[in-house]
């Protein structure tokens, strides 16, 4: 063995200790990476539970495998809820991320070669959206055509006029869209479902929605409803502001339920944990009961803190919008450095927030590694019972980190100090444990 290699049990004790000390960081700091949260401390049980170690291929009722009574009995909850939550006629919890259930359905509805639409990284994009030159999920795995959305900056959202034109431009060279995809990871405002659902029915094409940053707040009723808007399957990861466990979801229409089944299994997986599941379930169970008021508090969080970000000097983006309708604000840095150096001294205080391309980034040849912007996202802090007036001390802290360069020690300090009072996981129906509490059961 060489010199600093660990042995087994060194590796072992090791791992626990890291893990621990990541419990301790995430008590004392504020998260606010967009795409992230905290469950609740039943979501946590489930995903300790026995459910993990179990097989139930196939659908509910339709398994290959003995003991899953019990499995399908959440299993059947979860999508019970889930249509009530989407408006859904059919939901599949089986994808295992945002990622597979955006594949499952470009699976289903396109084949390679086929064209498709989608926002650019710059613009709000997510990578599985993305093209094959960038290892896009849709270009480089399902190898489909991928265009991309003129986008109107000034508004932060696609160009519907444009988009019509670039379409019938690709029509008459013999290309017709067979998939729209809607939907973002900076997601400010809500897209043009409608109207893309118009233009799609010229085309015969599918309408896609990823909603995995949004979810929640459609769950709470705050934010447009895909499916209602006409939007022919809703995907979605099910932990950033629905904040349950790590997992996808698809939500759409009976007369596509046999396509997406096919290809989520056997297709695109085996075992669907099962864990994740029955937290996606209580996490569903959350969201009925509570997240009327959950998703309403926080874009005003996000109003609030953009509001008063902006009035620090701070150049948050969309000020004429009102910032955000949703749990995120968009950030140009470019006065005090790039993006990830705002990141870095962000998270020395341990305010966590991500780097993130600006929609300008590229004009000004910046690129992802030292964007302009950071985005952050307020569904966290929220969770845990954050309001106004903690937002505007949030907005004084980053000013004193991003504009004034203050020590970092006091800062942490002072970010420790807020939190003491934001411990446990607001929205749920039991809450004994801590939101960042380590729960040994060795
Ligand atoms: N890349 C994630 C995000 O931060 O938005 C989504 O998968």
């Amino acid at each position: 063995m060489a010199k600093n290699e660990l042995n087994a049990r060194e590796a072992f004790n090791k791992i626990l200790s890291s893990m621990e000390a990541h419990h301790e960081v995430m008590k004392n700091a504020l998260p606010m990476i967009a795409s992230e949260n905290v469950p609740s401390p039943v979501v946590r049980e489930a995903l300790a539970s026995d459910f993990g170690n179990r097989y139930a291929e196939g659908w509910v009722g339709e398994r290959v495998y003995a003991g899953c009574r019990y499995l399908d009995e959440v299993e059947a909850i979860a999508i019970e809820l889930g249509k009530k939550l989407f408006h859904a006629e059919f939901i599949d919890v089986r994808p295992v991320s945002g990622v597979f259930a955006n594949l499952a359905a470009f699976s289903a509805f396109a084949n390679p070669g086929d064209l498709v639409l989608s926002c650019t990284i710059p613009t709000g994009g997510h990578i599985s959206h993305a093209k094959k030159t960038l290892g896009g999920t849709a270009g480089a795995i399902r190898d489909l055509d991928v265009q991309n959305y003129p986008f109107d900056e000034e508004n932060f959202n696609i160009d519907v006029d444009k988009t019509i034109s670039l379409v019938k431009e690709l029509d008459s060279k013999g290309k017709k869209p067979k998939i729209f995809i809607l939907g973002a990871s900076v997601f400010l405002f809500p897209h043009p479902v409608k109207e893309i659902v118009e233009l799609a029915k010229t085309y015969d094409s599918k309408v896609l929605y990823d909603g995995a940053h949004v979810a929640g707040l459609i769950a709470g009723g705050i934010f447009q409803d895909p499916l209602g808007e006409g939007a022919d399957i809703f995907t979605m990861s099910t932990h950033k502001t629905l904040a349950g466990p790590q997992h996808g979801t698809i939500a759409s229409w009976s007369k596509y339920s046999e396509s997406i089944k096919r290809v989520v299994f056997p297709g695109l997986s085996s075992n669907h944990h099962l864990h994740a599941v029955a937290g996606v379930a209580i996490a569903f169970a959350e969201a009925l009961e509570f997240y009327h008021e959950y998703a309403r508090n926080i874009v005003t969080n996000s109003k609030t803190l953009g509001q008063a970000l902006y009035e620090r000097g701070i150049n948050v983006l969309y000020e004429k919008k009102g910032f955000t309708d949703s749990h995120m604000l968009l950030i140009d840095v470019t006065k005090y450095g790039n993006g990830f150096e705002i990141e870095k001294k962000l998270e020395k205080c341990n305010i966590i927030v991500n780097r993130n391309l600006l929609p300008y980034d590229k004009r000004m040849g910046r690129d992802y590694r030292a964007p302009g912007g950071i985005r952050i996202g307020t569904q966290e802090l929220t969770r845990l019972g954050m309001g106004k007036s903690e937002m505007v001390e949030i907005a004084d802290l980053m000013k004193s980190v991003i504009i004034d360069d203050s020590d970092p020690e006091k800062i942490r300090s002072k970010v420790a100090e807020l939190r003491k009072n934001f411990q446990k996981v607001k929205y749920c129906f039991s809450s004994i444990h801590d939101a960042y509490d380590y729960i040994k059961i060795r």
